[in-house]
């Protein structure tokens, strides 16, 4: 097979890809190692940064997101189980944030790909990518035991965490930045009314998490173990921890039910550099990742690939210029929200060697926001996202 742009990985960020290279008249294909089903149950990310929205609405992506997507001017922050503040990200920032979920994403490009006959090939095997420092590279993957191969000009990595495409940098060639951390998120979907705000709370317990994906699907996680399994954390646990760390006042709020969903995920940051080598181009959680606490990993993914999409626009008429300063633009994004996902997590969670002072100080840090207007507006434009 031949194409301009193959993409490894048919997630968010390489079905994304394919369809913004689409609109630029640039041919993919799309090679996913799972089924198409699979990728489409996975429940992930739930918050989209303004500039994500317009990246999707400006591709014409955005037709059931501008109906289903819930706007959010503020989110809140408590501590202790009883003290809660409410910072107006809009007013502050200038800008709003959505909840849609990442599944509804997904279910979106896969239509688009669909409706433009894109080509996604799922289920493909053992992919390898070839001759990347030349100017014709090719990937091989294995399809019904059968070995294919795609000639192409470029290809993009879209693999995310444990993809192959970053394994092609050699090791001499590549620097990682990495922080593992030491508990991970339980994750709980419900089919109950979600509190109308975000609430992040640190507690002492534990860090707690109250999202939403609809108006009758709410979105819970509260940090555990990374020792723990669900099977140790039954609903009643759940809801019980869940209500003590978030503040008495959005507790009561809260509307319990079974959980439909229960998910336990570790929490690490990582950064390759460079996220380019050769013809081969890195884009998402192939080339990075965030704790979810600043809910930043799906809008850098997009961010990634709208870069990547303009640069071989670029590229295909004739100017390189952007296509070689890919890596650059890309992670100067990439570093403000990797550390502003840091920040966030080392504000929220209870970390095991942690004391009572630590404890003290990291209230003592959300007392200062709650009563300055000055870190909050910080806080804000970190959280709504920098403009691309
Ligand atoms: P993805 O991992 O989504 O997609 C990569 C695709 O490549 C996958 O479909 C995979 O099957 C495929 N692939 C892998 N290896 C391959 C190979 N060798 N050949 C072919 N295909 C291959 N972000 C948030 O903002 N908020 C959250 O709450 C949040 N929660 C998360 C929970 C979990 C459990 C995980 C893992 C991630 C979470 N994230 C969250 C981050 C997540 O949303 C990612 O940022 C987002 O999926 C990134 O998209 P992609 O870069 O496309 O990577
Ligand atoms: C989610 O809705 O899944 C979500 C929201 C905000 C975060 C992380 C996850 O910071």
């Amino acid at each position: 097979m031949k194409t301009q742009v193959a993409i490894v990985g048919g997630g968010p960020a390489g079905s994304l890809l394919a369809l913004l290279l689409h609109q630029q008249g640039i041919d993919s294909i799309v090679v996913e190692r799972q089924s198409r089903n699979y990728v489409l149950g996975r429940i992930r990310a739930g918050v989209l940064e303004w500039t994500s929205v317009e990246v999707l609405r400006d591709a014409g992506l955005s037709d059931r997101l501008d109906i289903e997507g819930h706007v959010h001017n503020s989110i809140k922050m408590g501590w202790r189980g009883e003290s809660v503040m409410s910072i107006d990200v809009a007013r502050l920032a200038g800008k709003p944030m959505m909840s849609y979920g990442q599944t509804m994403i997904q279910e979106d490009l896969y239509a688009a790909g669909d409706a433009v006959d894109a080509n996604f090939i799922f289920e493909a095997d053992e992919v390898q990518i070839h001759d990347v420092r030349t100017d014709a590279p090719w990937i091989t993957f294995k399809s019904s035991g059968e070995t294919v191969r795609i000639d192409c000009d470029v290809v993009a990595g879209c693999d995310g965490f444990h993809g192959v495409s970053r394994t092609v940098i050699p090791d001499s060639a590549k620097t990682e930045y990495e922080k593992s951390y030491p508990f991970g998120w339980l994750g709980v979907l419900s089919e109950t009314p979600p509190l109308p705000t975000l609430l992040y709370a640190n507690h002492e317990n534990g860090f707690a998490l109250c999202s939403q994906r609809n108006e009758m699907l709410s979105r819970y996680y509260v940090q555990c173990s990374l020792e723990d399994t669900v099977e140790q954390w039954s609903d009643d646990r759940f809801w019980d921890e869940l209500l003590t760390r978030v503040p008495n006042s959005e507790a009561s709020q809260i509307v319990t039910g079974p959980s439909i969903e229960k998910s336990i995920a570790p929490l690490r940051s990582y950064v390759v550099e460079p996220l380019q080598w050769g013809r081969l181009f890195l884009a998402g959680d192939a080339a990075h990742i965030v704790p979810p606490t600043g809910a930043k990993g799906l809008n850098l993914a997009i961010a990634d690939v709208h870069y990547l999409s303009l640069a071989l626009a670029a590229h295909y008429q004739g100017d390189p210029k952007l296509l070689e300063a890919y890596s650059a633009t890309a992670l100067r994004r990439v570093w403000s929200s990797v550390r502003f996902s840091w920040y966030m997590t080392a504000l929220m969670h209870r970390f095991p060697e942690q004391t009572e002072f630590d404890q003290r100080a990291q209230e003592e840090d959300l007392i200062y926001l709650a009563g300055s207007t000055a870190a909050q507006t910080s806080l804000a434009e970190q959280y709504v996202g920098l403009d691309l």
